[in-house]
């Protein structure tokens, strides 16, 4: 074929899949169901495709939940205390009753979460090959040939950590191989951005061994090898001197090879799957034009999975942002005019750009200096406790914000509907004696969206969803302007909600580089700039919030570590402009302001020097599940900590005893004086009743702590 994709959206153009899979899971549709949706929009999916001019169809790019548990199952690498459950797939993805899901992170340095694979040394691997060969069968029935798509051994197994296990998971691969030759397929693709990663010398043996052994395979189809989110680097003359027929080259994010690769096809990857913006024709037919290959096949630099169906379903946007924009479908049919093309062409200049000044954000003092100035201003008792944010959001606040889109309800009244939740939320933790309140954000679907609402800069999507993980979406919002604040954005709530208490609420704000990762960014500024424009938006809502008499303000910065470059060589410049970024955003606070930050994630550990460079004076952090290892590495920190005392991912209540014991094991290692209690995350996700018995259980625990500290 001249073009292909490496693979497409899934959730479907209305999110069919998610309403069809929350449907099975809840019990109100029958699995036949679920599986005519997914096959419909498998159809639907090849139907386009074919229709928009793409040559190179790929299959199994389809997932009822994850790619890589997907190849998990492929492989047999389904832990044992799995197999009994009613549904093993969807136990591992998301748990049962009595049954833990497994571990979930994030694909590379993506918003997509996939599901760890869990690899034993007793790991039976079996090959089950029934849903690539299916697909297959089925796209044939439509009159489609395809290639199906399946991650690779090196990506699978690093992402397991079990790169042990490879000549185990090679005779899986190599009956793979062998049966998709008996059903008459002409090409694989084997999904390996590991491999733009820095890997060492064992690992690039790996990676020879690897394709080697799947090229000695007799009759296998052609093999091609797609690496995406980067340069493949010195895996690349390694994979060169394999038997592999095509590689897949990422040329968006990463450069044209310098090296020959007479004898290879090249998948180029020159329409981006990570961005929505439309393709530059000269930069790519250049790119195209510098690859030295026996053959070139145009493509996209990743899986479309990263960005929405199409923009012919945002009839609002405005039509100047449009004609800049595309999404899967406009993607494909860029794929397909540039692979039309001569692109033996000419090669055009980059843009020129401009380096930002140097940065000031020193203006606060010492943190002793702010510590005492906060103790006098705030009065808080020791062992203060406090929530990250967010309370449950209620099925009548999502119908408010519908009715609000449909035009059932005023403004005004849906304004009113959110102070009536604000008033709720402050008496449920006045009553619960709380030290420091929230309004519980009742006004945010989901905050980057709103603050995206609320800035310049900024265009937001009616049916622009991304699959984040399994059912969930996120719209992320398009950067493509000069980000600017017009007027305060959080100011009115935070003040409604502290006109209710005298104790003190906190204001709660996302950071800059949270923000931009949860968005697609205009691709003419350096991301460093549009991060620190943000973050002078965000500084902004800061002293708002602090003249409208906020004392305690919270800026969360759960995206840090996803941004972290995949190469070492790129990760201490992002990180020190990361940070001074976060603190351009925070450091017009006085020193009597509390600035308080959150972390979501237990991999927090490779950038625990850029948490500490925040100097935020308050850091909470998921711990209960991440153990008492985090505590002794934060406590170098030497300023408030509030390691979460429960785990709110699940619906079970701590009993007090329980949030006692663990509050006992951390003033044992951090000064008391410096010790916050606080749930692990936001409450958005549980009920109220769950979460009033448990702020209860963690409000009572304190109380005997701090008794005890008394006596
Ligand atoms: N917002 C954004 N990105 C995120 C998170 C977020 N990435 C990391 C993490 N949090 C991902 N987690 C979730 C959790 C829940 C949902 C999405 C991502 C979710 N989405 C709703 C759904 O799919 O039904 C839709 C939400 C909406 O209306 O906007 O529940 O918090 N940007
Ligand atoms: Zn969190």
């Amino acid at each position: 074929p001249k073009s292909t994709v490496l693979g497409y959206p899934r959730i479907g153009p209305r999110r069919e899949l998610k309403r069809a899979l929350e449907s099975y899971w809840g019990g109100r549709s029958p699995r036949v169901e679920l599986d005519r949706v997914g096959a419909e929009l498998r159809a639907l999916t090849w139907r386009r495709l074919a229709e928009l001019g793409l040559e190179g169809l790929p299959s199994n790019t389809f997932s009822l939940y994850d790619q890589v548990l997907d190849t998990a199952v492929l492989l047999g690498a389904v832990p044992a205390r799995y197999r009994d459950a009613e549904d093993p797939y969807f136990a591992m993805a998301r748990g049962t009753e009595g049954l833990a899901p497994l571990r979930m992170t994030k694909w590379f340095d993506t918003n997509y979460h996939y599901i760890v694979p869990e690899i034993g040394p007793d790991t039976v691997f079996k090959l089950d090959a029934s849903k690539p060969l299916g697909e297959v069968r089925e796209a044939r029935g439509l009159g489609h040939e395809t290639r199906p798509v399946v991650v690779g051994p090196v990506t699978f197994l690093l992402l397991g950590s079990a790169l042990d296990r490879l000549g185990d998971v090679l005779g899986c691969y190599e009956e793979l191989l062998t049966a998709l030759a008996a059903e008459g397929v002409a090409w694989v693709q084997f999904d390996e951005p590991a491999l733009v990663g820095d890997r060492t010398p064992e690992e690039l043996a790996a990676v020879r061994t690897a394709y080697e052994r799947l090229g000695a395979v007799s009759g296998r189809p052609s093999l091609f090898v797609a690496s995406y989110f980067g340069d493949l680097g010195e895996s690349l003359p390694v994979l060169a001197g394999t038997p592999v027929e095509a590689i897949g080259i990422d040329l968006v994010r990463g450069s044209a090879p310098v090296a020959d690769l007479t004898g290879k096809t090249v998948v180029a990857g020159v329409v981006s799957g990570r961005d929505v913006w439309r393709t530059s024709p000269g930069r790519a037919l250049a790119a195209l034009g510098a690859v030295r290959a026996s053959r070139v096949v145009v493509s996209t630099s990743c899986s479309l999975l990263h960005v929405p169906y199409t923009i012919d379903d945002e009839p609002s946007l405005e039509p100047a942002l449009r004609g800049r924009l595309a999404f899967a479908e406009e993607k494909v049919a860029e794929v397909v005019a540039l692979a039309g093309a001569d692109f033996r062409g000419s090669v055009p200049a980059g843009p020129s750009v401009a380096l930002p000044g140097p940065v000031t954000f020193d203006e606060r003092g010492p943190y002793e200096v702010r510590a005492a100035a906060q103790a006098a201003h705030l009065r808080l008792p020791a062992l203060p406790t406090t929530t990250i944010g967010s309370f449950p959001q209620t099925g009548e606040l999502r119908a408010a914000r519908a009715a609000v889109a449909s035009g059932a309800l005023s403004q005004t009244g849906y304004e009113r509907r959110v102070e009536e939740e604000i008033e709720r939320v402050i008496r449920v933790q006045e009553r619960l004696g709380l030290d420091v309140l929230v309004h519980g954000e009742p006004e945010r679907n989901d905050m980057v969206q709103y603050f995206a609402e609320h800035l310049d800069g900024f265009a937001v999507t009616r049916n622009g969803w991304v699959q984040s993980y399994g059912s969930r979406c996120t719209r992320p919002p398009i950067l493509h302007g000069d980000v600017s604040r017009p007027e305060p954005i959080t100011v009115r709530w935070a003040t409604y909600a502290q006109s209710l208490t005298d104790k003190p609420v906190k204001g709660m704000l996302t950071g800059p580089v949270t923000i931009v990762a949860w968005s697609f960014v205009r691709d003419d500024l350096p991301l460093r700039d549009v991060v620190f424009q943000v973050a002078a938006a965000v500084r902004e809502e800061v002293r708002d919030l602090e003249s409208a008499g906020v004392s305690i303000i919270q800026v969360d910065e759960p995206a840090l570590r996803e941004l972290l470059p995949l190469r070492r060589a790129a990760q201490a410049d992002y990180l020190e402009w990361a940070v001074a970024a976060y603190r351009r955003a925070t450091s017009g606070a006085a020193d009597r302001t509390q600035i308080h930050t959150h972390l979501c994630y237990s991999d927090a550990d490779q950038i625990l020097a850029a948490i500490d460079g925040l100097d935020a004076d308050v850091t909470t952090i998921e711990s209960a599940r991440s153990g008492a290892r985090i505590l002794s590495e934060v406590s170098s920190f030497g300023r408030g900590l509030g390691p979460g005392v429960y785990d709110i991912h699940s619906p079970r209540v701590p009993g007090a005893a329980e949030v006692e014991g663990l509050l006992r094991r951390t003033v044992g290692v951090l000064p008391v004086e410096r010790v916050w209690v606080n749930p692990d995350c936001g409450l958005k996700t549980r009920t109220y009743e769950e979460v009033e018995a448990s702020l209860a259980n963690v409000v009572e625990a304190t109380r005997r702590v701090r008794a005890e500290l008394q006596a």
